[in-house]
């Protein structure tokens, strides 16, 4: 038996609740509809016809259920990842998701952030590792060093959702990526550093105070190897990089910045499938001056950290016209709002080159200049410049 597709759209309004005005684009809707195909389509064909309609309310209320249970997770630690926050909950909200936002803050995070968050976030969690008496306080004791680590572990401790996938506050979705939560713990992309390592920006998760339990003891033992929690999440899922392939997420679901110089030709090749991309490096999306009229980011954009500037502009985008306003409706004060407070200011000037461009040297043979590229000594102030990658990247195009 066929079903129609007006019969879907039918299923739609039932099982996805009200449409907002960013979920009735159809753009990401599109998956569990399939979804609900594939499965109304199986179990009409176990199922004689008398009983198909209940196996149809059956089907449906089980994905209203794994739409409640399931969660993208996000951690902000104060103002300015707030930004990225909103930014990643919104571009989740345009991607169509069905699934809850949930994000994490500490007491770093003013009340007017704390407020916007809220009306992008289904749910914003407040954890204070300090001023608890659990075991996070006690492992923070022993190991100062992995403050904000032992923070994001808190995300194991929302045992309210049957599945999450954690996503860093530097991270933007440019398309509806729903189809992680069929994916098992811990399931995660590569990291382009060392690719033996997954990169702990976005991954699959099941919460679990056990799991949590064993994570803090695991850091209070151990500690991590990189300071960070993407040291200690890859020791303690070690079996990541030989066992599972289902668990090596594609690398366009956590595309990292850097990437795009470090491999032109796979950008070439894969980069318009990118579903994710992830700010890396110290100078974040924020921490840039955007020209909304110009729609693009102003300055430095030769920073060899900084990613693709379509994907930076699209950041800015999306904050300028979905999230300004929200900040304004909260009367942040216009210094937060700009993205440009002093103390950005200066984290982004001390992460800048000023010098002025070098002039392109001739006396460089083409296989010189590859072998420096691949040895990281790429001349991003002379040949290698952004605006000359650019103007190849074009020509690739056109
Ligand atoms: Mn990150």
């Amino acid at each position: 038996m066929s079903i129609s597709f007006s019969h879907l759209e039918g299923c739609r309004g039932l099982f996805l609740g009200s449409p907002s005005a960013a979920r009735s684009d159809g753009l990401a809707s599109e998956n569990p509809v399939l979804r609900a195909e594939r499965l109304l389509t199986e179990s009409r064909r176990t199922n004689s016809d008398e009983n198909a309609g209940c196996a149809e309310v059956h089907i449906q209320s089980k994905l209203k259920t794994h739409r409640l249970n399931q969660s993208f997770v996000t951690l902000a630690t104060n103002d300015s990842y707030v930004k990225g926050a909103l930014v990643l909950g919104s571009s989740l909200q345009q991607s169509g998701t069905t699934r809850k936002l949930t994000a994490l803050i500490t007491p770093q995070v003013s009340d007017p952030m704390r407020n916007t968050l809220e009306k992008v976030f289904d749910e914003v969690i407040l954890v204070d590792i300090l001023d608890s008496g659990d075991s996070a306080h006690l492992a923070l004791l022993k190991r100062p060093e992995l403050g904000i680590t032992l923070t994001k572990l808190h995300c194991w401790e929302l045992t309210q959702f049957s599945k999450c996938v954690f996503m860093d506050a530097d991270t933007m979705v440019l398309s509806n990526i729903d189809e992680l939560f069929e994916r098992e713990e811990l399931s995660a992309a590569p990291d382009p550093g060392w690719p033996d390592c997954f990169n702990s920006g976005v991954f699959v998760y099941r919460p679990s105070i056990e799991t949590y339990n064993q994570l803090l003891q695991f850091a209070t033992e151990k500690g991590s190897f990189d300071g960070a929690d993407q040291g200690l999440l890859n020791t303690f899922f070690s079996s990541w990089a030989t066992t599972d392939m289902n668990k090596h997420l594609p690398f366009i679901y956590n595309l990292s910045s850097t990437s795009v110089y470090s491999y032109l030709p796979a950008f070439k090749a894969f980069g318009s499938n990118t579903k994710v991309v992830h700010f890396l490096g110290s100078t974040k999306p924020w921490n840039y001056t955007y020209d909304s009229r110009t729609k693009s980011v102003e300055g430095n954009i030769s920073d060899p950290k900084i990613v693709h500037p379509e994907f930076l502009n699209m950041w800015w985008d999306t904050y300028t016209v979905n999230i300004l306003p929200l900040l304004e409706q909260q009367e942040v004060d216009e210094e937060n709002t700009t993205g440009v407070n002093m103390a950005e200011v200066t984290e982004a000037v001390s992460h800048m080159s000023v010098s002025a461009p070098s002039p392109v040297l001739p006396s460089i043979s083409s296989e010189e200049r590859k072998a420096r590229w691949e040895q990281g000594q790429a001349d991003y102030m002379g040949v290698d410049s952004f605006d000359n990658i650019k103007k190849k990247l074009d020509s690739y195009l056109q």
